[in-house]
């Protein structure tokens, strides 16, 4: 289980024989996905799951950046699924971004679609994840987008590089548990635990085989790719006797950040520098939440072993890492906080600093009257519990807003998510009744072509206030401010970072604060905006945004596939 090498796929031979046999197509890549329950044995228990290729975490898909992928995905599992590439702009193509009922309707079991992921501008980490229920618990990998043909990493190249993916453990049918908390309108069960690469290690208790091991060589620098592909909590991540520099965020270089721990939440990934430079021993690689609520959460550490290759024998004491406490919102924010874009002469970026298009959107986990006519709800005061953005809790359409977009097919959405909350109140201030009651409707954002966006996430003191990670599809988007309490029109922008703001597609909104981000309106389509924490996106807490097409037939929309599933 020691790190491999570059290039060399260790039990994704069949993914890239079909890979190898077609090198008159170089800039092409094909991989098959074929989604089947699993038993796995390695976890404590023996669980089916549904995973790809047997694999957990699924197969890693490897790019030159600007390259191109088809993935066959064949569903033999018992459910319908969609996937989604993380973090992959997908240039005039949402037709294979994936969110369920959004851009398509799920691949039924038996059937198979093949979706065309188009590599654009991205460089670095990105990760794959079924979108449609909960199945990215299980159905989840990396994405690695290597430099240009040619090109090399803006930083001394690595001894080896590898991936390490973050990922929730339940020792339960995940569709279920959703499927039953939803129905109770309930906060759902915590996950029982947390994986690195697929093992939970030493902190639980498991049989001691239960363990990712990282094998270095002393002295040798390491690139370990890191995802966080966890289902409701962000995490804090750090490396026993170790201090390491963080040099990438969701694909897009930033300015190295020597730390000695992170903080990572749903959705992110960060690219590490590793140096094997310490007295050669085992030391634990570990993670554990950062959060910062009244809500339950899974409270558990996650271990993997970082392992000198010389030496023979395992010392019976392995020192664990100092991660900050599960509240320290202060290390939270001081990591975070030293996050800017690389923004070199190689690696540009390109900051709106006109905006054309203000839209400020308030953030809140609130409450809904209960529907059972027979019982109460789980959610406080035996309500059902809800999530909104603009205080509209979104309620996913039967038939994919793309299609009905594309088509014209009138009453399944509407065009009128507003730019402004419905009514300006103190939303980080102690009054956590105003928005406790949402607006529940399928209400898109319309946005033209070419417009230069800042769009404003607002946190509100209602409910459960906590962190919350917002992921825009189809973009990555410059985070140039953040704070805690209200926005403030005149004096928030004063704050604004227009120099190296970084540049990703999932950022924390700090409880009872604000996080400003900006993006051109360049990528026509239609593309989901949500929380990363899967039961905010559960309960509601997204919406859609469409960017109009362009003047010409090259800033439109392309054609639909021939054999996209299509919501009947
Ligand atoms: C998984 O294991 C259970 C019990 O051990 C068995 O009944 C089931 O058939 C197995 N499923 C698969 C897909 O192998
Ligand atoms: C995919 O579906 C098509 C029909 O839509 C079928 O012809 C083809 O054999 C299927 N491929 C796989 C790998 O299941
Ligand atoms: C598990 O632990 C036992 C004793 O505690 C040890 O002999 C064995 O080598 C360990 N196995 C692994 C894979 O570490
Ligand atoms: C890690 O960095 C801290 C300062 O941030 C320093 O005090 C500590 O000695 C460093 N640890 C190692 C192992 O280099
Ligand atoms: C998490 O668990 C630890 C014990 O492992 C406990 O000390 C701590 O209070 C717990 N934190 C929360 C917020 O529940
Ligand atoms: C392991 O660590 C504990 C506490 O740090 C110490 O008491 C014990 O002697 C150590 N055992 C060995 C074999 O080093
Ligand atoms: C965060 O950074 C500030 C300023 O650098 C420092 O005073 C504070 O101690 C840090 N907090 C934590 C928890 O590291
Ligand atoms: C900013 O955008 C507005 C609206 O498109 C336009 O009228 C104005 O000229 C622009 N200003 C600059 C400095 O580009
Ligand atoms: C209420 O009715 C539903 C079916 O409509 C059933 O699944 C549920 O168990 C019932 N709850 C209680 C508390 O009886
Ligand atoms: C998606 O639409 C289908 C009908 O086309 C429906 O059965 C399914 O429940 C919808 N999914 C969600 C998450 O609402
Ligand atoms: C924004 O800040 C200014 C200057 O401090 C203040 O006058 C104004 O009332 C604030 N606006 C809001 C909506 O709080
Ligand atoms: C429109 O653009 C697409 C690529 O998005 C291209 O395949 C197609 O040929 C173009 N059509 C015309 C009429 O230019
Ligand atoms: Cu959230």
């Amino acid at each position: 289980m020691g790190l491999r090498k570059k290039g060399s796929m260790l039990g994704l031979l069949t993914i890239f024989l079909l890979d190898g046999l077609l090198p008159s197509m170089a800039y092409i890549h094909y991989y098959r996905f074929s989604l089947k329950e699993t038993n796995f044995t390695r976890l404590c228990f023996t669980k089916p799951m549904l995973t790809v290729n047997r694999l957990f975490p699924g197969p890693t898909i490897r790019v030159f950046k600007g390259e191109k992928a088809f993935v066959n995905v064949r569903n033999d599992g018992k459910y319908g699924v969609t996937i989604h590439w993380h973090g992959v702009k997908q240039p005039l193509n949402p037709w294979s971004d994936g969110p369920e009922n959004i851009t398509q309707c799920p691949i039924q079991p038996g059937q198979n679609f093949t979706y065309e992921v188009i590599f654009s501008d991205e460089e670095g980490t990105l990760w794959w994840h079924a979108h449609s229920d909960w199945s990215r618990a299980t159905v989840h990998g990396p994405i690695v987008v290597l430099p240009g043909r040619g090109k090399a990493y803006p930083f001394p190249r690595p001894y080896l590089e590898t991936t390490l993916v973050l990922a929730s453990w339940f020792n339960t049918d995940v569709k279920e548990l959703i499927d039953n908390a939803m129905a109770i309108g309930g906060d759902p069960e915590p996950s029982d635990g947390f994986t690195i690469n697929g093992w939970p290690g030493a902190l639980y208790n498991c049989p001691n085989e239960t363990i990712y091991r990282l094998r270095v060589v002393y002295g040798k620098t390491y690139l370990l790719r890191l995802v966080n592909a966890i289902m409701n909590e962000e995490m804090f991540f750090a490396i026993a006797g170790h201090n390491f520099t963080v040099v990438a965020q969701d694909g897009a270089y930033i300015k190295p950040i020597p730390t000695s721990y992170i903080m990572i939440t749903p959705g992110q990934t960060m690219d590490i520098l590793l140096t094997a430079n310490q007295t050669p021993s085992y030391y634990y690689i570990a993670a554990r939440p950062f959060f910062d609520s009244g809500a339950p959460f899974d409270n558990t550490t996650t271990t993997a072993i970082l392992q000198y290759g010389n030496v023979i024998a395992a010392p019976t004491n392995i020192t664990l890492p100092t991660l900050p406490i599960q509240t320290d919102h202060d290390s939270a924010d001081n990591f975070t906080s030293k996050i800017k874009a690389l923004a070199s002469k190689e690696h540009p970026i390109s900051v709106p600093k006109n905006v054309t298009r203000h839209v400020l959107i308030t953030v809140s986990v609130n409450q809904l009257p209960c529907e059972l006519t027979n019982g109460t709800c789980g959610g406080p005061n035996g309500n059902r519990i809800s999530a909104s953005l603009n205080n509209i809790s979104f309620a996913t359409p039967t038939t994919d807003i793309l299609q009905a977009y594309y088509r014209s097919l009138p009453n399944v959405f509407d065009n009128d998510f507003s730019d402004q909350p419905p009514l300006f109140f103190n939303f980080s201030g102690v009054d956590s009744s105003t928005f406790l009651l949402p607006e529940v409707g399928t209400k898109v954002l319309f946005i033209e072509y070419g417009a230069s966006v800042e769009i404003v996430y607002q946190g509100t003191n209602v409910g459960n206030p906590e962190n919350h990670p917002m992921h825009l599809h189809g973009y990555s988007f410059y985070v140039v401010g953040s704070a805690y309490g209200n926005w403030n029109a005149t004096t928030s922008p004063a704050i604004y970072n227009l120099i190296d703001p970084p540049e990703v597609n999932t950022i924390g909104v700090p409880k009872n604060g604000w996080t400003a981000i900006r993006f051109v309106a360049n990528n026509p389509g239609v593309w989901f905006m949500h929380c990363h924490l899967e039961r905010h996106a559960s309960w509601g807490m997204d919406t859609v945004i469409v960017v109009k097409n362009g003047p010409s037939n090259g800033t439109s929309i392309r054609q639909p596939p021939s054999n996209l599933p299509i919501c009947v």
